[in-house]
């Protein structure tokens, strides 16, 4: 098995939680975003959207994060990040919609312009974008406070692939700056807490 990805993409990272939680590896092969290797032919012949990540298993190609997570988890041995009860497996793939659809689209507007923006040498930060952004993760944080102050994570009592979707998004939002708007809403600050310090997380970002 070989991933295609990169270190610091929220994206590979969640293919590397996912492999992490299954106690499996898959061969690394790193595309360079600085050099534009996603943009280039062999790269579009895996992705032909021309990002990361990609997977290749017995031969055949994957890509889409969240195909390739639920992928893994469905193929690989070991403890299953699906939710078997079909009330937990809706509530899962309900808060991996709702990381998608309105989680990250507001948190990825703080962590461009007050992380990546300055790195790639791309100017000051449009803290109009900002506020936007971290008003977003706001409405979001207070919809889901309540759930985690009944269960320990999004989908019940287990870890699921719903946290493997968040945990990206959530370390380069609280790295933007977010802790402050996580701190106001204590259950999301202990889930927060609780999902990074797992070991399958460490290792996918190596720490
Ligand atoms: N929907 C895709 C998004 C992939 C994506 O946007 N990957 C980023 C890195 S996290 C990328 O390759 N960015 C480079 C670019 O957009 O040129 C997935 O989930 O795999």
């Amino acid at each position: 098995m070989k991933l295609y990805g990169h270190p610091m993409s929220t994206c590979t990272r969640k293919v590397l939680t996912t492999l992490a939680e299954k106690g499996q590896e898959a061969q690394f092969v790193l595309v360079d975003l600085m050099k534009g290797e996603h943009k280039q032919p062999a790269h579009l012949a895996r992705q032909p959207f021309g990002v990361i990540p990609a997977l290749e298993d017995d031969g055949n190609m994957l890509y889409e994060s969240r195909a390739i997570m639920r992928y893994l988890d469905r193929k690989l041995p070991g403890t299953s990040l699906t939710p078997a009860d079909p009330r937990a497996y809706g509530l899962m793939e309900q808060y991996i919609s709702v990381e998608q659809s309105y989680f990250s689209p507001a948190a990825m507007k703080v962590i461009m312009e007050r992380l990546f923006k300055p790195h790639m040498g791309g100017g000051a930060a449009d803290e109009a974008r900002v506020a936007e952004g971290l008003q977003g993760v706001d409405k979001v944080f207070g919809i889901i406070d309540p759930v985690l102050g009944k269960q320990q994570y999004l989908a019940g009592d287990s870890f699921s692939l719903a946290e493997v979707s968040w945990l990206p998004y959530l370390e380069f939002f609280v790295a933007a700056g977010g802790a402050d708007v996580l701190n106001k809403h204590k259950n999301v600050a202990a889930w927060w807490n609780r999902i990074s310090s797992r070991p399958s997380w460490k290792k996918a970002t190596g720490k």
